[in-house]
Formats: structure tokens, sequence, C-alpha cells
């Protein structure tokens, strides 16, 4: 079955374009965790403000360090700066980020009361400063350039709530699913609630295309996956007002090692799929045909690598994919802190320099 893609002004960000299957001239590129430790601009703005909360609590700041990696860089979108965690910490479960460790909250969910305790509608106004960052964001970035918006998924966020810091297997978070069901899934409909407000509040505010990070998914099993993850994040999809009167806001969703679930996934209304670097993007074409465009996969750990080994897994990635629109180059995962800038440089020349081929036929249809 194919959907009907939406139609979007020829004038929409490449991205946007690529991602409702418009299409486009090259295949666009952007890298998740762009804005980062290896980033020397991102570290001398670390040390200055100390704490990496209160730079995304700033919006200048988190302006600043949005704008960075699209300074060095001809990427194709930015991704504003701020983390998944700020919207449990608006909520009433706070969240510290200490040096070399993490995050971390001091005081994990246990109980229901903790639950009940935790604040729904009055959430956002903890969050006026992701806000007004976006705003900031979208009036300093040329129109060409998409700037994305995200959350993270409510189990992912759950996931870190009950467990209380990061984790391998998060076995205290999933043995929730075996001891107190019931509890889960209250903590999942009203991390939810607010998500959908959240995201929608960004969209206003002028995120042009929404990412929701389902990093912890891949934990669950099949079964569990659809019931804790995919359930909750279909409700968040359906809730978002993505066709504005001006503009139309398209969805990805990633969940890291969600590649047997792809065909799951695309039924979600999701626009998009970003695919992590174990499913390779000529198998994910495969699966899901042209009812949802992809993103991703190269591994982070080829920016780590020769430039010989890099040009020859970005050539494989491209001509994976193939032919046509719906293709947004990234990575698997985040970049690497010890990344040098000059492979990321080479990265996104190797990407315009050889997907153009792959876009003749469209640029032909349009002229
Ligand atoms: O300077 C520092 O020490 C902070 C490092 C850092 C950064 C740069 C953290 C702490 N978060 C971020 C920014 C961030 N986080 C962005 C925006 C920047 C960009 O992409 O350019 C985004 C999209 C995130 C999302 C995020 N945070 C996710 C989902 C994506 C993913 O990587 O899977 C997750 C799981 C987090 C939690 C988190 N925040 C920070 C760390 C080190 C972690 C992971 C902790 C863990 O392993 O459990």
């Amino acid at each position: 079955m194919m959907n009907n893609p939406p139609v979007v002004s020829t004038a929409a960000p490449v991205v946007v374009r690529a991602l409702t299957r418009q299409s486009v001239p090259y295949t666009p590129i952007w890298l998740m965790r762009q804005a980062g430790r290896y980033l020397p601009e991102y570290r001398s703005l670390r040390a200055k403000a100390g704490n990496f909360l209160s730079m995304c609590q700033d919006p200048d700041i988190a302006c600043e360090i949005t704008l960075q990696p699209l300074r060095r860089f001809a990427l194709d979108a930015a991704i504003i700066f701020t983390d998944i965690l700020v919207v449990p910490d608006a909520m009433g479960c706070p969240v510290e980020f200490s040096e070399g460790q993490g995050p971390c909250f001091n005081q994990p969910i246990q109980t229901l009361a903790d639950i009940k305790q935790l604040r729904g509608d009055t959430a956002l106004d903890h969050l006026n400063y992701v806000f007004e960052a976006i705003q900031q964001v979208r009036v300093a970035l040329p129109a060409q350039q998409a700037l994305i918006g995200f959350a993270g998924s409510p189990w992912t966020l759950a996931a870190y709530m009950i467990e209380g810091s990061g984790s391998k297997d998060f076995l205290v978070a999933r043995s929730w699913i075996y001891k107190n069901p019931s509890m889960l899934h209250q903590l999942l409909a009203r991390l939810t609630q607010v998500i959908i407000e959240y995201l929608n509040q960004q969209i206003i505010s002028g995120a042009d295309v929404i990412m929701l990070f389902d990093t912890w998914g891949g934990l669950l099993s099949s079964e569990q996956y659809q019931l804790i993850s995919l359930a909750y994040m279909r409700q968040i999809i359906a809730g978002l007002r993505r066709q504005q009167a001006d503009r139309y806001v398209p969805v990805i969703v990633f969940t890291k090692h969600g590649g047997q679930w792809l065909n799951a996934i695309a039924t979600t209304g999701c626009d998009a799929i970003s695919l992590d670097w174990t499913t390779d993007v000529a198998t994910a074409r495969s699966m899901v045909g042209s009812r949802v465009a992809l993103q991703g996969h190269l591994d982070p750990a080829t920016l780590l690598g020769t430039r010989q080994a890099l040009e020859v897994a970005v050539r494989q990635v491209l001509a994976d994919y193939g032919d046509g629109s719906g293709h947004v180059f990234n990575l698997g995962h985040g970049i690497d802190r010890h990344t040098s800038v000059e492979q990321v440089q080479y990265l996104i020349e190797l990407v315009k320099d050889h997907s153009r081929k792959y876009h003749l036929d469209e640029i032909d249809a349009r002229s």
C-alpha cells in the first residue's frame, strides 16, 4: 500500500521535501548529535557555562550551540540544542547531569503517588526556554535549512525516570512490565499527553520537522515493543498538528535496534523512519517500500576510520537507497565525541558529490 505523500511547497527546506518524498536535487544531510563535544567551539562554551542543563535552559546559549555546526558545515538541517530529559525535569522529576557520569534522577519514580504528583498541563510552563530557543534559531536560520524539534518516546523517558540513570539494559524499568504493568501504563499515558503538547508547541514556535527518539525501544520483546513503546508513539503522532496553514511538518521515528519492527513502525502514521547502523538502507527500503521515507544509517564509527573507508561506506548507503527522493543522509546514532571535524567535513562533501546522480530524473521532471 502506498500512502499519498502530503504536497509540500517547492520552497520548503530540502530536508522537509526529502522526508515527504518530493523531488530534491541531492540527498540532504544532517547528523545526530551534530552539536556537541567533538566541536572545539562547543567545548569552550561548555567550559564557561559549567553545567549542561543550564546551557539548555538559556535560550541564547541553546540557539548559539544549535547554530555552531551549521556555521562550519554545509548541513541541511539544525536540531534544537536541548535534551530528551528536560521533559521529566519539567514534570517535577528533577534531572542532573554530572560530569562524566551521564544523567541522574535523585528521586526516581517508585510509587503510584510519585506518578500522580507529576505535572501534566503545567509542565509546559517549565519548558518555555525550549520554545524561545526554537523561535530564535528559526529567525537566524536560512529558509532552506530545516529546524528539527524532538522529544524522547514515552518508554525511553519512563525508562530513565524509573531506573534513575542511564543503564545498559534498564532492568529495573523493564521489571515494571511484569511487576507493575498498570503503574507503568499510567506513567506512559501521562508522558504521552505532555509530549503531544510539548511537540505541538515546538511546531508553533517554528520547528519544521519533529523526531521521536525511542532510544531504548530496542530493549523490549517484540510483543512488549508494540504495547509499551509503539502504541504511545502512535498516539503522539495522531495528536500532532502537522498540517499548519503554510507548511507541513513531517515526523521521524527512531527506534534504536528496532530493525525487525520497521513494518510496524511504518503503520504509526510517521513520515519517515530513522535507521540505526545495524539495519542497512536497502533492507529497510525493501521492507517499507515507499510508505515512508528513510533516514540514517551510517555507522558513527566510520567517522573514526580512514577517509577511504568512509568514502566506501557513504557510496554504499547512497547506492542502497538508489534512485529517487525519500532519503535523508544521517548516522545510525550520535557522533562520537572523539570524531575529528575534518572527517565530518569530508562526509558532507562526499554526500553532496555522490548523491546528485540519484536525483537526475527528479530534476528533469521539474524543468
Ligand atoms: O556536554 C555534555 O557533557 C553533554 C552531552 C550531551 C549533549 C550534547 C547530552 C547529555 N545531551 C546532549 C544534547 C542532545 N541530546 C541532543 C541535541 C544535540 C544534537 O543532536 O545535535 C539530542 C537530540 C539529545 C537526545 C538524547 N539525550 C537522547 C536520544 C538520542 C540518543 O542519543 O539516543 C538520549 C538517550 C539522551 C540522554 C542523554 N543526555 C546526555 C547523555 C550523555 C545522554 C545519554 C545517557 C545514556 O547513555 O543513558
